[in-house]
């Protein structure tokens, strides 16, 4: 018998709670003493680590089940390789946050998490498949909308997604929804018969509940055209367009009206005024929550003075979710099935929503930075003169040119060129670029996928990033499965969706990302700043520098990736560097000195040379025995290694020059003791992360750091030290 992905999920779970128990307490309290200081974090150099809530970490399994997903009619756990792949599989919640406590993003650099939609999503499964065989589909992914007013229970409570959103602010990590506003999901048999709605054939249930035997019988389970009445009690025909009884096909060649894979268009253009639909008053009315969630919502109306429109409601419910929790942004799904007159709607009342929630929580602010958006336009690349970013609001819109990987390094060093003279010469243009997705393909499972050579690529790459979980730890797509009859069958855009790889991280290459990661969150100019091609020693390399000056932060970097491995590569950084400037790879802590305008460095294993200034350490106070500082010495305190775990950080030119140049007498280059300190690096980092010995509390302290820091002429943005005990 197969080891059902539930019941992997179930002894991971066990074995998360267990470790984490030792750690969690040291992470106690951290919300509130954020130490508030200007921020670096711009979201033209964010790193967004998209998640599938349901696929990531389960921190519950009591809610592994809700609504009855995935148990047969007698309750027992329908287990099965086919049907688990469009069931869902225990993430929640709790498992993100317990990874935001751990450390885990902050150790990538990771500043934002994009995570799939947290509201209730349709209870029963619909039926996928690739022709060959059928398989449950619920959604898992967050696309098969029920009710944007509460969490799915399979996620976890609404106290939980609070709790999930404070860590992470805590930890400066922005929180992203995925939103939806062009459908809700499918009808399906079990939430029909569960709100009373649509209707069924006698016998459904024999049909439904066989999982073993899922195919399109379900179909003829359900009457479609009889009862305009019966299915008068759904979302209703003044709210959906659906070719069912009672309610108005969209055109199947309207973009803007057609239903999109079959689902039901919501009518976001239309102009008359709705009641609440019929099927969530029977759901708040089987949960108690009829009275309270309909006065809610006509207070919103009556305080804005807005028409009962479809559009305007599921603006109040989404803008809810920012108003209640401070939610940083949304990543919208479906773009261009949806007028851009209704995102431009969203997003204003979305930035009206996060003002308040900051003026009412001023103690978890953040930073300043306005609500954020970014949408999805399958296939669509770098298009500056969009309407996505005038009428649509949109800050950003996800870029598809590289799923499925960065191309070679023969045409690396122009894109990212091209990159950052497109997007960073424009303040009203910005991409969101991968290169995997939940439905597009992994990069790893494409021909000569190079996953050193992504983590490199990528996270250098101008523009904002999104890693999607497992590009880091090399996530395998699942399977085909084998059938009955020998045939063998892919799992389509699920098994881009495997569970998280907990049990089969691949360190070394993590540990690469990671290094890389915390580069870019730490310097604005990787991602925000211009680029210029440098001279190389070795011809293979793409070496280049990128700057930035903007909003009064100064930032350089240089680097050279994909060159010959463990060579000594020489750089020529004069156009940002000065002679005698010390400075550091920061892929492996080397500290050296330019002279003539070069540097040189070794290109290690995984041919990545990160060069930034080299700032001194400064000493701060601690309530811990220094011995036990794993941070006192050598390349680790250059704000890259971020002992802190902190990624708000811009170590930035000339603001450290003055504690450092006048007082340092040490280091000294020498490659192979940094070279040894380099390697340790993130497991330090780690340690630090989970046991909170990095003592920056103290705000007298802090203060005096700041002063110093900016008495010294620099612009430095100092560090946010989140991790005070
Ligand atoms: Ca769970
Ligand atoms: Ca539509
Ligand atoms: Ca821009």
């Amino acid at each position: 018998m197969k080891l059902g992905k539930k019941t992997l999920a179930v002894v991971l779970s066990a074995a998360m709670v267990t470790s984490l128990a030792a750690t969690s307490t040291a992470f106690s309290g951290a919300a509130t003493e954020v130490q508030k200081t200007p921020s670096s974090f711009s979201w033209d150099n964010a790193s967004v680590y998209f998640l599938l809530t349901d696929r990531f970490n389960n921190g519950d399994t009591s809610n592994d089940h809700s609504y009855n997903r995935g148990l047969k009619q007698d309750g027992s756990v329908a287990d099965d390789m086919i049907t688990d792949a469009g069931c869902f599989q225990g993430g929640d919640f709790k498992g993100i946050t317990q990874k935001i406590n751990e450390g885990y993003f902050n150790n990538l650099g990771v500043n934002a998490l994009w995570i799939s939609a947290p509201y209730e999503q349709a209870h029963g499964y619909t039926v996928g498949g690739n022709g060959r065989k059928s398989f449950a589909h619920y959604g898992y992914h967050g696309y098969y909308l029920l009710d944007y007013t509460n969490t799915d229970a399979n996620f976890g409570t609404k106290e939980e997604f609070g709790e999930m959103v404070e860590a992470a602010h805590s930890h400066g990590i922005r929180i992203v929804m995925d939103v939806v506003m062009n459908h809700p999901g499918y009808a399906t048999m079990y939430d029909m018969n569960e709100f009373s709605y649509g209707t069924l054939k006698s016998g459904w249930e024999s049909v439904y509940y066989d999982f073993g035997n899922i195919n399109d019988n379900y179909y003829g389970k359900i009457d479609y055209n009889s009862s305009a009445n019966d299915w008068s009690k759904w979302w209703g025909n003044d709210w959906i367009r659906a070719g069912i009884a009672g309610y108005t096909s969209g055109d199947g060649n309207d973009d803007l009206t057609k239903g999109v894979d079959y689902l039901p268009d919501f009518r976001t253009e239309a102009t008359g005024t709705v009641d609440i639909p019929e099927m969530l008053r029977t759901k708040w009315t089987k949960e108690g929550t009829l009275e309270s969630k309909t006065a809610s919502t006509n207070s919103w109306f009556e305080a804005k003075g807005y028409a009962k429109t479809v559009r305007n409601y599921q603006i109040c419910w989404l803008s809810e979710w920012v108003r209640e929790f401070g939610i940083d942004g949304f990543r919208c799904d479906t773009a261009k099935h949806v007028e851009n007159e209704a995102w431009g709607a969203l997003k204003a009342e979305c930035v009206s929503a996060l003002n308040e929630w900051k003026a009412a929580n001023p103690d978890k602010v953040l930073d300043d930075n306005s609500f954020w958006m970014t949408g999805e336009n399958y296939g669509m690349s770098l298009v500056p003169a969009s309407d996505y970013y005038t009428t649509g609001g949109f800050d950003s819109m996800i870029n598809f040119e590289n799923g499925g990987g960065l191309p070679a390094l023969s045409s690396l060093a122009a894109k990212y060129q091209s990159y950052a003279d497109q997007i960073n010469t424009n303040d009203n243009f910005n991409v969101l670029s991968y290169i995997s997705s939940h439905d597009d393909t992994l990069a790893n499972s494409k021909t000569n996928a190079d996953m050193y050579y992504q983590g490199s690529a990528f996270q250098l790459l101008p523009g904002a990033i999104q890693i999607y979980y497992g590009d880091e730890t090399n996530r395998q797509k699942l399977p085909m499965v084998r059938l009955d009859d020998g045939t063998r069958i892919g799992l389509a855009d699920h098994a881009l969706r495997s569970f998280m790889n907990w049990d089969s991280i691949d360190e070394e290459l993590s540990q690469h990302w990671q290094k890389v990661g915390k580069f870019r969150s730490s310097h604005v100019a990787v991602g925000a700043g211009a680029n210029a091609a440098i001279e190389c020693s070795d011809a293979q390399a793409v070496a280049f520098t990128r700057t930035y000056s903007k909003n009064n932060v100064e930032d350089k970097i240089a680097a050279a990736i994909t060159s010959s491995e463990n060579t000594d590569v020489t750089i020529d950084v004069s156009s940002i560097f000065e002679n005698g400037t010390q400075v550091v790879n920061a892929y492996d802590g080397t500290i050296t000195t330019v002279a003539d305008g070069k540097v040189t460095f070794n290109s290690g294993a995984h041919k990545t040379i990160l060069v930034e200034k080299y700032v001194e350490p400064v000493e701060e106070p601690t309530e811990e025995p220094t011995s036990e500082q794993p941070t006192q010495s050598g390349s680790e305190e250059q704000p890259t290694s971020d002992t802190t775990g902190d990624i708000a950080t811009a170590p930035t030119q000339g603001g450290t020059s003055g504690t450092g140049a006048g007082t340092q007498t040490t280091p000294t280059s020498n490659n192979n003791a940094s070279n040894t300190t380099g390697s340790n690096t993130s497991s330090n980092t780690t340690s630090n992360d989970t046991t909170g010995k990095v003592a920056t509390g103290d705000a007298t302290a802090t203060a005096a750091l700041m002063a110093l820091l900016m008495a010294a002429g620099g612009t430095v943005v100092l560090a946010r030290k989140k991790f005070s005990k």
